[in-house]
């Protein structure tokens, strides 16, 4: 399978830490991609029409996106149990890794919008905005932590890959302050050999 790719992708990261997790990591080859909202990188296009990552095309040459398939994909393909099958277990962690997701989401509008949008045509409310999104979900996910004990699916491994983003590009939000519960939970969660290993690079 190939996996296109770049280490500060937290989308891209919940893939590798669920191929880890399923034993798969060895069957994926690692695709460079420079995704990009304007300058968009053709390859990428090729397979992902939208241009984003991750893209996965699979050994059989079907190309699938975005990060939520590929983990489905990737969880039947090694048999594993990151998706719990049915029941209310099933909706919960659907719902955590949406929460998750809509985090990344908000969060990386945020990031463009400081790293590629011209400082002339910023706009501070919609900046705000966004930022109100993380500071609810950070809220949830305080709450919801302290249930978590050692549980390792789909849902954990976004909220992860969501607080190890905004540890990587906004550490200014010093999440940890006033979440206390979180901030446990991922001192264990962030240790994992999974997380270590797809830690992005330094800022
Ligand atoms: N919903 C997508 C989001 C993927 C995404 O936004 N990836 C970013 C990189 S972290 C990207 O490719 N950005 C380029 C673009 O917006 O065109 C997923 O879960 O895979």
């Amino acid at each position: 399978m190939k996996l296109f790719h770049s280490a500060t992708s937290p989308y891209v990261r919940q893939c590798l830490i669920a191929a880890h997790e399923l034993g798969l990591i060895a069957r994926i080859e690692l695709v460079p991609a420079a995704a990009h909202p304007i300058d968009r990188d053709r390859t990428v296009v090729a397979t992902n029409p939208l241009g984003k990552i991750p893209a996965l095309i699979t050994d059989d040459g079907t190309a699938l996106h975005d990060s939520r398939v590929i983990i489905d994909y990737l969880n039947e393909l090694g048999e594993g149990d990151l998706v719990p099958r049915d029941g209310p277990a099933r909706w919960s962690v659907l719902t955590e890794q949406s929460l998750a997701d809509g985090m990344l989401d908000a969060a990386i509008l945020a990031r463009y919008e400081t790293a590629l949008r011209p400082e002339a045509l910023r706009w501070k409310e919609w900046m705000e905005g966004q930022l109100e999104k993380i500071a609810s979900g950070l809220a949830e996910l305080e709450a919801r932590s302290m249930h978590f004990g050692d549980r390792v699916d789909i849902g954990t491994i976004a909220f992860g890959c969501m607080l190890g983003y905004l540890d990587f590009r906004f550490p200014q939000l010093a999440w940890r302050e006033t979440r206390p519960n979180t901030s446990a939970w991922f001192e264990w969660f962030g240790g994992r050999d999974a997380m270590v290993a797809t830690r992005p690079p330094p800022a």
